[in-house]
């Protein structure tokens, strides 16, 4: 565990340690809580282990944890096979793309066409099919990544019930963070995120409607980025909101995101919001920017980067420790030469906190988007075509723990009795676009003349939640070792509690990923808060340890 203190030194004083210094001089071989792509992939490059080794090993780490924290639900009975086919095309030369032979974890509401089951945690979808992979598995087996298994989530990316906790869905049963025991890990791409902060695979993919990939990531002491609507492909996900709902990655350093997201991002038949991607001509041909190259150190030189003051909440008790680290960030990103520009308020924020406009849209959208979903399985055990059905299923089957954990967000979305072609519908989605946009996060970068905003992780999803645009979020510190435990609603899961991490948010403007990722970049080498921050479980089994098995 880390103390305040030591956090903001880190923060303000952090010497440049090479991301090499902290292995071991007795082994070469990476050390898995930290290992980064580009070291995983020197290896398999070198010899020094395969694929299949990164399989058992991963396979050994997340057996060992498993029990204790719930953040994967299946493995890929496939995985080895893949792994092996893999090994074999590299020794032949053969690369696919820069994810070659790296194991990823998806969240479980990612649709794969193979053994596993996509079910978003209910019982109702458990044994049905999809006639074909999800877009984004699709892109990962592309880029040669090999889906090692299903991570856990808030049932329903937390579209179901008010009195549920982060992180259990019927099918997983509960997640825990890594950082205390019982810690709430946030949701809903819970699992994604405790998987990627221990090395239980190079990376995860998560999806956002607003919170489900930043949250996770924050408290799980990873980056995560939340691309535009549309950036990345929701085709054969499990939706909330065509309007809201993205894909993104979870990954222990901003360039091994900036990695996935190059994997992941483009347009895509299957989803027509893709064809707003504004280097797309079409779908076979177009470019995306090159998010890898984008993690530059000097990034930070010259940007304008604005503090929406009115929209990051007020210093209390239990904030005092994330306030007085934002602020030791603000002194960082001065130092690497941008320039902070402090109260760049949003205008409509008030009203944005008072406005039920989102509601209305996630409401519209969740009912037509699920039948959609539904309407494309090849194999449907429980003939679930709708939202009604699948609240009776819920309410209906022991294992959902109804009424013990409602259904009241289902209950909301069909009460409201709209869709998302009714003129209630068009008129508060106009309303989220005018309290994000122009009385939001976009009002104020171009009054301001911004490249991008800069908050608190835990305020930084919603205005560009109803808006669509990009958010990432990096790891900025945790809860000094006197916090006071502070439990869930439910009593349940420890929220704040000692070594809880916390993370700092970039945002800015639609597709304006590429500049985000420097940002984000620039601002981790001269930190690496991740480091500092330990989990009180880790598993033990290294590549050491399967060599060759
Ligand atoms: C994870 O843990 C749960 C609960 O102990 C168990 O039922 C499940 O099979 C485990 N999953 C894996 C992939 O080991
Ligand atoms: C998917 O669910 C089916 C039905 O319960 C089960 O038989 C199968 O083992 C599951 N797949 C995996 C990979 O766990
Ligand atoms: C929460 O933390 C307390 C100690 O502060 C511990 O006794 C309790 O078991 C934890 N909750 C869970 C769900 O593990
Ligand atoms: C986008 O696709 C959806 C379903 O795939 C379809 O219902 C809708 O009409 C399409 N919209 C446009 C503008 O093409
Ligand atoms: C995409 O655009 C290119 C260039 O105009 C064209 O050659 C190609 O046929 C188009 N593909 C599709 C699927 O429309
Ligand atoms: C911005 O908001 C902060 C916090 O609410 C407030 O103290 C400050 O006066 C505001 N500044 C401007 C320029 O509106
Ligand atoms: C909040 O909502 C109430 C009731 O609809 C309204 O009277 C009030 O003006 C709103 N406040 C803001 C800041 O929009
Ligand atoms: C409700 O779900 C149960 C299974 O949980 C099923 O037996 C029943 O037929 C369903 N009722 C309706 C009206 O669909
Ligand atoms: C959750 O809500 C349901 C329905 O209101 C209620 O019956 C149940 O007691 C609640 N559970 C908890 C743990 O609060
Ligand atoms: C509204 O409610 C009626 C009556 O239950 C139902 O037939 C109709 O499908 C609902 N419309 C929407 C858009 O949910
Ligand atoms: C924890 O310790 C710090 C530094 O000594 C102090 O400022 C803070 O008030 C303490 N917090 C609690 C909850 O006791
Ligand atoms: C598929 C799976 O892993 N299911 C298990 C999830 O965890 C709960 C309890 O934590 C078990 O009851 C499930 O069998």
């Amino acid at each position: 565990m880390i103390s305040a203190w030591s956090i903001v030194k880190a923060l303000a004083f952090a010497p440049l340690t090479s991301v090499y210094a902290q292995y071991g001089k007795s082994t070469k071989l990476p050390l898995l809580l930290d290992a980064t792509g580009e070291e995983l992939t020197t290896g398999l490059e070198a010899g020094q282990f395969t694929s299949v080794d990164l399989v058992h090993a991963y396979v050994a780490r997340i057996r060992e944890v498993n029990s204790t924290l719930h953040m994967v639900t299946e493995i890929n009975p496939d995985a080895l096979q893949i792994a092996k086919e893999l090994d074999e095309e590299r020794s032949k030369g053969k690369l696919r793309g820069p994810l070659h032979g790296l194991p990823i974890l998806i969240k479980n509401n990612i649709a794969t066409a193979d053994q596993m089951n996509n079910t978003a945690g209910s019982w109702a979808l458990l044994g049905a099919k999809v006639p074909r992979d999800s877009t984004m598995a699709a892109k990962l087996r592309k880029a040669g990544a090999i889906i090692l298994g299903k991570a856990n989530l808030s049932q329903w990316a937390n579209f179901r019930s008010s009195n549920s906790s982060n992180g259990w869905s019927a099918y997983g049963g509960q997640t825990y963070g890594a950082y205390y025991p019982g810690q709430d890990p946030s949701g809903s791409s819970s699992g994604s995120g405790v998987a990627s902060s221990l090395g239980l695979a190079f990376a995860s993919l998560g999806t956002e409607t607003d919170g489900s990939i930043l949250s996770p990531s924050q408290l799980n002491n990873v980056v995560g980025i939340k691309p535009t609507v549309g950036l990345t492909s929701r085709s054969l996900v499990i939706p909330i909101s065509e309007h809201q709902d993205t894909v993104g990655p979870m990954a222990r350093t901003v360039k091994d995101a900036a990695y996935i997201l190059q994997a992941i991002a483009g347009p895509d038949q299957y989803d027509n919001y893709t064809s707003a991607i504004p280097w797309a001509l079409n779908t076979t041909h177009y470019t995306v920017p090159n998010y890898v190259a984008a993690c530059q150190f000097d990034a930070l030189l010259g940007k304008r980067i604005g503090v929406p003051r009115n929209a990051i909440g007020t210093r209390s008790g239990t904030t005092a420790p994330i306030f007085d680290a934002f602020e030791s960030a603000l002194i960082v990103l001065r130092n690497a030469g941008a320039i902070i520009v402090d109260n760049t308020n949003y205008t409509a924020y008030a009203s944005y906190l008072n406005s039920t406009a989102e509601d209305t849209v996630l409401g519209g959208d969740f009912g037509p988007n699920l039948a959609a979903y539904l309407s494309q399985l090849s194999y449907n055990p429980q003939n679930v075509r709708n939202l009604f059905d699948v609240r009776n299923f819920t309410q209906t089957f022991p294992p959902e723990e109804y009424p013990s954990r409602d259904t009241a967000v289902f209950d909301a979305s069909l009460a409201l009795n709209t869709s998302n072609t009714s003129p209630e519908f068009w008129a508060a989605y106009q309303q989220d676009l005018y309290l994000g946009g122009e009385g939001g996060i976009l009002g104020a970068l171009d009054t301001y003349s911004l490249d991008a905003v800069v908050m608190p992780t835990r305020s930084a999803s919603g205005i560009s939640a109803i808006i669509g645009a990009p958010v990432i979020t990096v790891p900025l510190g945790a809860y000094p070792a006197n916090t006071t435990v502070v439990t869930n609603a439910r009593g349940d899961l420890n929220v704040t509690a000692p070594g809880v991490p916390f993370g700092i948010s970039f945002a800015g403007r639609k597709w304006s990923e590429e500049g985000l990722i420097g940002l984000a970049y620039a601002f981790e080498q001269r930190t690496m808060v991740r480091r500092e921050v330990e989990p009180y479980v880790k598993p033990s089994v290294e590549l050491v340890n399967v060599l060759g098995r």
